[in-house]
């Protein structure tokens, strides 16, 4: 792997976004690394900070921090995390009007300098902000596309491997939907070294574990009260990155524009897709039981409820 001439911005040099930089460092998935934020000296300091790592990480390239669009130019991947983030009794939805706002002045500014970028949006809530992006953009739908699924699989796997007392990696599952209290984690799906999780745990501690993942979100703002999850985002939107910046073609679940897919038009929603240099170049379509199809159905009338929301 080479992470030769490759360029990667993030925008938003909050928690979330300084947790991006730091991952991508110690992936070396780029050569150069922009933060970029309203607030000067953030992006500055934190980036200054982050690029005193390269030693210890045995990353060559540049980690540069500013409050100008032009030292993004040409970038290779864009990552959104700019805008507000959860605080306790706060919904997703509740963020909506105000980073509407930010994400349409964040894109125009990425359409102006970074014109053949895949953009990854993280900004909540995040079915609704990468339609926004998508709309404001005018890119074509494989180039715009949201995290949310490979956190909340993260999540899922996470909880399944501690209930099997077994290696995290080892267990594989996947989370489609909506990035909130009806998101679909799948169990007939999941599974631990190729063995259904169906068969390992019973239908009461599936059930927990599904319903914990479900609101695993929610679960950590009531801890930190000042704010949401940032180290685990922040590494789940260079997982995403890294497939785009070296082609990896990973099958990732990830907010996607759909057009007939699972039945469904017009939203972006959690579906595995493959994702390599073009961005979402596949999406990986299965069929689902009739369950299934319900629980996703609820996904996208919440979507739609969030996007009608946006006045887009
Ligand atoms: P926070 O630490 O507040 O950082 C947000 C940053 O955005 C701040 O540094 C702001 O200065 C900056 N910002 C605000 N407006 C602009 C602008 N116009 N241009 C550039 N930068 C700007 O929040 P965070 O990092 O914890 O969270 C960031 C976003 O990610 C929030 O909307 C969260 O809800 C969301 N988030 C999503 C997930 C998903 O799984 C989808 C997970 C975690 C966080």
């Amino acid at each position: 792997m080479s992470s030769h001439n490759r360029k990667l911005t993030i925008v938003g040099a909050g928690a979330v976004g300084t947790s991006a930089a730091h991952w991508a460092v110690a992936r070396k998935v780029a050569s150069e690394i922009v933060l970029v934020d309203v607030v000067e000296g953030i992006p500055q300091g934190k980036a200054l900070d982050i690029s005193q790592s390269a030693p210890l990480c045995g990353y060559h390239g540049s980690v540069i921090g500013s409050c100008s669009y032009e030292d993004t130019a040409n970038s290779d991947v864009v990552i959104i995390t700019a805008g507000l983030a959860r605080k306790p009794g706060m919904s997703r939805e509740d963020l909506l009007a105000k980073n509407v706002q930010i994400v349409k002045e964040v894109t125009e500014n990425i359409v102006k300098h970074s014109p053949d970028a895949v953009i990854v949006v993280v900004t909540n809530p995040i079915d609704a902000m990468v339609y926004t992006v998508f709309k404001v953009s005018g890119f074509p739908k494989n180039r715009v596309v949201g995290m949310a699924g490979v956190l909340d699989s993260a999540r899922y796997r996470t909880f399944l491997a501690q209930a099997l007392g077994v290696a995290p990696k080892d267990v594989t599952a996947l989370v489609m939907g909506i990035h909130g209290d009806n998101m679909l984690p799948l169990t007939r799906l999941a599974s631990v070294g190729g063995v259904p999780v169906e068969d390992l745990l019973s239908k009461e501690e599936l059930e927990r574990i599904v319903k914990r993942t479900q609101t695993g979100g929610g679960e950590i703002v009531q801890h930190l009260k000042t704010g949401s999850a940032f180290t685990t985002p922040g590494l789940c939107a260079i997982e995403m990155a890294q497939s785009v910046l070296f082609d990896e073609k990973r099958v990732l679940p990830c907010a996607a524009y759909l057009e007939g897919e699972f039945g469904i038009s017009g939203v972006f929603l959690g579906v595995p897709v493959v994702l390599g240099s073009k961005g979402v170049e596949r999406i990986v379509e299965f069929p689902l039981t009739d369950e299934e199809k319900e629980a996703l159905q609820k996904s996208v009338e919440a979507v739609k409820r969030q996007v009608a929301a946006t006045g887009l």
